[in-house]
């Protein structure tokens, strides 16, 4: 590979088709911290940032952090931080360059330079994408696992945490010892009411180290909650090799993105707060409409692609949106079993939004793997299906599709699904596989043995009338007659197919 690589010295190598912020990035302060330095954040919350220095300035750089490996910083720093985003979609590929990444720091390897950048009086906002495992929660409650090895270590040894939530708490305390301002945290991952799921399980591990820092945490820090969303698949080698093509630099950082992007966040922040929305972002006094009707209609979709489209042989979501079975259940899913759970709010067409995501799911140019998005079921499942699930049976609605997709989530979880062998990612996937190997040829037994998962199911589903019976029919459904043959039976049957 002798390709020049991107860097703030070979910029005038880049093929004048990308698109260039006209800022100088050394006029501009670093005032985020973010932990989660992940392609998400690189395709979202750092290209808002670089539109907002671009359009109107100020001390908006981001220090990133890596929560967990360090692979991110060799690909940022031979290249001064600098990276592109491909937006791609039927019309072609559009490359931008970003530039609003000022450092990177590897958490494991020096924990105390994170805690140190989060307590500087320069740092206003801290931000975070570290998945829904990341928060080291039960989904059930929401409370703090403190059974968790990280947040007993982290309870243990609170000076060199391994958690982001340990990092998040130092850097505080430090903050607070210094007597600087209580700063703005912003949580940007798919939990519900994410701002106050973070303040609770900050506060939850404060309140243990230290009584008055939890008190402190919670009079001045605020956690505004916010709705993100871009679709961002893994960057695969062939992309990298692709835009290099294309843009005359090698780009180790890139990210491969949908044209669409969309930020909701709730207009309570602790101090000056960002123009973001020069950059398109919504500032709302109430998130929670848009959350839900994100994380059940997007997410609890794209679950349920995952799952489905898995069994059925497929390996990308577009592959499966084409698919004249999948499809229409996906439809009829959201049409009749998710968007009635939701609230009518102004400004959310929800037969509109429904409209949109069947464009961007089935969008073939973007290749987003459904394995990467049936990971970590057990930490998804809870706010994007069992939430309406619950919600449907408390009414005495029928909820068959979401209870084909729950069945299928189990199978596969248990490696007993149809489709390509897999390997299971999931926090719980020791006790899946132990669950399975009890039970491998028993419907019931796997019912069971998942309903016992409370901190999944909550104490309230598997006591309510009939779940279990019906969840352990589809599962022998499934088991019988395959997933296609079991949509297909269910798309008919569905009181409005
Ligand atoms: C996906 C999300 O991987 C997943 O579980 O459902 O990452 C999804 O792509 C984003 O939330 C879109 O905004």
């Amino acid at each position: 590979m002798n390709a020049t690589r991107l860097h703030p010295a070979s910029l005038a190598r880049l093929s004048p088709a990308v698109r260039r912020p006209r800022y100088r990035r050394e006029a501009h302060g670093v005032g985020i911290v973010h932990l989660g330095l992940g392609a998400f954040h690189r395709a979202h919350q750092a290209s808002h940032f670089d539109e907002l220095l671009d359009r109107a300035g100020g001390d908006w750089r981001i220090c990133g952090v890596s929560c967990r490996s360090a692979s991110v910083r060799e690909q940022l720093l031979p290249q001064e931080c600098l990276y592109t985003v491909a937006e791609r979609d039927a019309a072609g590929t559009r490359y931008r360059l970003v530039q609003s990444l000022a450092a990177v720091l590897v958490a494991p390897d020096d924990p105390a330079a994170v805690i140190a950048t989060i307590a500087r009086p320069s740092t206003r906002l801290i931000s975070m994408t570290v998945t829904e495992k990341g928060y080291c929660r039960s989904p059930a409650t929401g409370r703090l696992d403190i059974e968790h090895d990280d947040i007993v270590h982290d309870l243990r040894d609170p000076v060199r945490p391994r958690s982001a939530i340990g990092l998040l708490v130092a850097g505080l305390r430090a903050r607070r010892q210094a007597s600087v301002a209580a700063p703005t945290v912003l949580c940007c991952d798919n939990l519900p009411n994410n701002g106050a799921a973070l303040r609770r399980i900050v506060v939850d591990l404060a309140g243990r180290l230290d009584p008055g820092l939890a008190d402190w945490i919670e009079r001045g820090v605020a956690f505004p909650s916010s709705m993100v969303d871009r679709l961002v698949p893994a960057t695969t080698a062939a992309d990298i090799a692709e835009a290099e093509s294309e843009t005359g630099l090698r780009d180790l950082a890139l990210v491969v993105t949908e044209p669409f992007t969309q930020w909701v966040i709730e207009d309570r922040f602790a101090g000056a707060r960002p123009a973001l929305d020069l950059t398109g972002v919504q500032w709302v006094r109430d998130v929670r409409p848009f959350e839900i009707a994100k994380l059940r209609l997007l997410n609890g979709s794209h679950s349920s692609l995952a799952y489905l489209g898995l069994a059925a042989g497929y390996r990308m979501v577009h592959e499966a949106m084409a698919d004249s079975d999948l499809r229409p259940f996906i439809e009829m899913l959201m049409r009749d079993e998710l968007a009635p759970t939701l609230v009518p709010t102004e400004g959310l067409d929800l037969a509109a939004y429904q409209h949109r995501l069947l464009a961007r799911f089935g969008n073939s140019a973007l290749r987003h793997a459904l394995g990467q998005i049936a990971m970590d079921g057990s930490q998804k499942l809870p706010q994007r299906l069992l939430a309406p699930l619950r919600q449907r049976l408390e009414a005495g609605q029928s909820a068959s599709l979401i209870l084909l997709v729950i069945a299928a989530w189990i199978l596969y979880a248990a490696g007993l699904g149809e489709g390509a062998p897999h390997t299971v990612d999931d926090p719980l996937a020791a006790r899946f596989a132990e669950i399975a190997s009890r039970e491998s040829g028993s419907a019931a037994g796997l019912a069971e043995g998942f309903l016992g998962m409370r901190e999944i199911f909550g104490a309230d589903l598997p006591e309510s009338p009939g779940f279990s019976r019906q969840l352990t029919n589809e599962i022998a459904g499934i088991m019988q007659c395959g997933v296609r043959a079991r949509v297909r039976a269910v798309l008919r049957e569905a009181p409005n197919g």
